[in-house]
């Protein structure tokens, strides 16, 4: 499929053909975090926590995607203890038993992202339950690539459990976003926005000086910033979130969505 018309390659400002950027780079580039074309673990790591992944999550991807991509983006250079990935090389870090939508050269292969849906989406035709990624990720797998089986396995099993609905379905929209790497710089940009809009739900409340209030029985004029406890403190005034289970005391007044 190298170089045949139904493969083609996304540029900077939207798909492109005949761009030296192929997807399978966008793909990875989020991961990048300054640009430079290579990837260290701290980078994969930095990337995995933007798209809200957790600690553990993001430092075990950290180690195995370093380690395992490293060697194979650096032919014929020399074993760096930093693990850096090249960007520019990731084709060559391509593992088998996936569902060929990167050609071996990294670009885009439109028919085959089609196949996953139409061989596959039986509940609804724009969308994969669980059940119907299990039969994706059997059919993708090729005998004894066992290394193959589990990047596969592990990749679709993030995606699923980040970016599935309520309804336990993963959208195709979503999995074309993630072949480019769009899907990353959205996941990153609704978590940020997540987390301003988290600030402004802090519920402002000022209390008398000497009245205390408790969370989680501490007393929350002690308490200093963060979390979904107590919270901020204002002089002799402090805020409280609404959501904390562990608030003995209800703010006496409403509450006034505190401005960032
Ligand atoms: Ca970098």
């Amino acid at each position: 499929m190298a170089g045949d018309s139904n493969s083609f390659s996304i540029g900077g400002s939207g798909m492109e053909n005949h761009d030296e950027t192929n997807v399978l780079q966008k793909h990875v580039m989020f991961f990048d975090r300054n640009n430079d074309g290579i990837i260290y673990p701290s980078e994969t790591f930095q990337g995995f926590r933007e798209i809200g992944c957790g600690l553990l999550l993001s430092s075990v991807a950290a180690v195995f995607i370093n380690l395992g991509l490293s060697g194979k983006t650096r032919p014929g250079k020399p074993f760096s203890i930093h693990f850096p990935i090249e960007v520019k090389n990731i084709h060559m870090a391509k593992h088998g038993s996936d569902s060929g939508v990167y050609d071996k050269e990294g670009r885009f292969v439109p028919s085959k992202f089609e196949e996953i849906f139409s061989k596959h989406a039986h509940t609804r035709p724009n969308a994969l339950t669980s059940d119907e990624l299990k039969s994706l990720l059997k059919s993708n797998r090729e005998p004894k690539d066992y290394g193959g089986w589990l990047a596969g396995f592990t990749e679709w099993k993030i995606l699923y459990s980040l970016c599935k609905d309520k309804e336990g379905l993963l959208h195709k929209d979503i999995v074309r976003a993630v072949y480019d790497g769009s899907l990353f710089e959205r996941m990153a940009k609704e978590k940020a926005s997540k987390k301003q809009n988290f600030a402004k739900m802090l519920l402002y409340q000022p209390w008398k000086a000497d009245e205390v209030i408790y969370c989680d029985n501490i007393p929350c004029t002690t308490c200093t910033l963060f979390t979904n406890r107590v919270v901020k403190q204002l002089g002799i005034a402090c805020t409280i979130i609404v959501e904390s289970q562990n608030v003995k005391k209800e703010p006496k007044s409403s509450a006034v969505a505190l401005e960032i």
